[in-house]
């Protein structure tokens, strides 16, 4: 069977006028060769010299992983000289990286998580990068981009992509037309078709939150999950398997691909009342891509699309997934 790549994919949608310009899908396909690097580096693990961390710590106080750094270094080089972008923002760097005078500019911005997960780098588990693309605002094309012109509601992104780097390498993507997964052919370094439509089943019995939160949970979050425990006898009338890779990447994945439903909430602590998780580049992709699933994601009071960000690395609580839970949580939240 000959299938899709990634080129062909984007080539068609750029002819069926599904707002891929030339230059987006140019963007896309570097941000797509860029993740074969990370791909590449992660795979070598050991071999490579990539594990292990740094001295530094990046702007949330984290301590920087070799291959978080090696990651935001490879996308920072593919991205900067193709003339698709205005400016780039990632989770390892504390304000924007304009794209140099030496190169010409375009008119997207591109915001990343180049290396999630990072707890599991050295363990060699699942981990993934996150991508989000905007368009930058005219206005900023007369005068310097600003991190304020990166201030955008999710429901401006354009287009939303993951890699996983797992047992096998997949790219996720979606510019607003459904949900596509390619699978890395790594013979021939190619992204291929593998999922035409990736879609979230509506219900689900699966539920991924890091259980050892639970004495700082809201009261809602406590509720719903006390609910899944109780099983066939209690409220929700089912029995609830629970899974947590502590990779958003992978567990976001396996809700992309048997459906469940994934919370990193708000908690009570000093440190969780904004939640753990980064808008922009971790919250933002990742619930455009569930929705286009047919999926739902909310921070428990409002859609995280919706959300107007005032701050580049600015938190939020999530909780996304198949779209029948997501509502009770939302409901749980409402009734509180
Ligand atoms: P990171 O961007 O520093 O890797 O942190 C984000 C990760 C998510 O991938 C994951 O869902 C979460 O942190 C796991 O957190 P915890 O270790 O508290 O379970
Ligand atoms: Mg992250």
């Amino acid at each position: 069977m000959k299938r899709k790549t990634l080129t062909q994919y984007l080539v068609e949608q750029q002819r069926n006028g599904n707002a891929v310009t030339a230059e987006l899908r140019l963007l896309l396909e570097t941000v797509a060769r860029a993740c074969k690097g990370i791909g590449h580096a992660v795979t070598k693990g050991a071999l490579g010299g990539v594990l292990g961390s740094l001295e530094s710590e990046n702007v949330q106080g984290e301590v920087q992983k070799k291959l978080d750094v090696l990651s935001n270094e490879i996308l920072l080089e593919a991205n900067e000289w193709g003339g698709n972008l205005m400016a780039m923002a990632s989770e390892e760097m504390e304000t924007i990286h304009r794209i140099p005078n030496e190169y010409p500019k375009g008119g997207y911005l591109l915001l990343f998580d180049p290396l999630d997960g990072s707890s599991n780098i050295d363990v060699n588990v699942s981990i993934g990068t996150i991508f989000s693309v905007l368009r930058a605002p005219e206005a900023a094309s007369t005068r310097e981009v600003e991190e304020a012109d990166f201030l955008q509601p999710g429901t401006q992104q354009v287009a939303a992509g993951y890699a996983v780097y797992g047992p096998q390498s997949m790219l996720v993507l979606t510019v607003g037309n459904g949900v596509v997964g390619f699978t890395l052919d790594r013979e021939m370094g190619t992204w291929v078709l593998t999922t035409e439509s990736m879609t979230i089943p509506q219900d689900t019995s699966e539920f991924a939150i890091n259980m050892s939160n639970m004495r700082h949970w809201e009261g809602p979050v406590k509720r719903y999950i006390d609910d899944c425990l109780a099983g066939e006898t209690g409220p929700l009338a089912k029995n609830y398997n629970m899974r947590w890779i502590a990779s958003m990447v992978a567990d976001v994945h396996r809700i992309m691909t048997r459906g469940g439903i994934f919370m990193y909430p708000r908690d009570e602590r000093p440190s969780g009342k904004k939640g753990k998780l980064r808008l922009m580049y971790e919250a933002n992709p990742m619930s455009f891509i569930v929705e286009q699933a047919g999926g739902a994601a909310t921070d428990g009071e409002q859609r995280i699309l919706d959300a107007q960000p005032n701050a580049l690395h600015q938190r939020i609580g999530v909780v996304m997934g198949s779209k029948n839970e997501v509502e009770r949580v939302s409901r749980y939240h409402m009734e509180d």
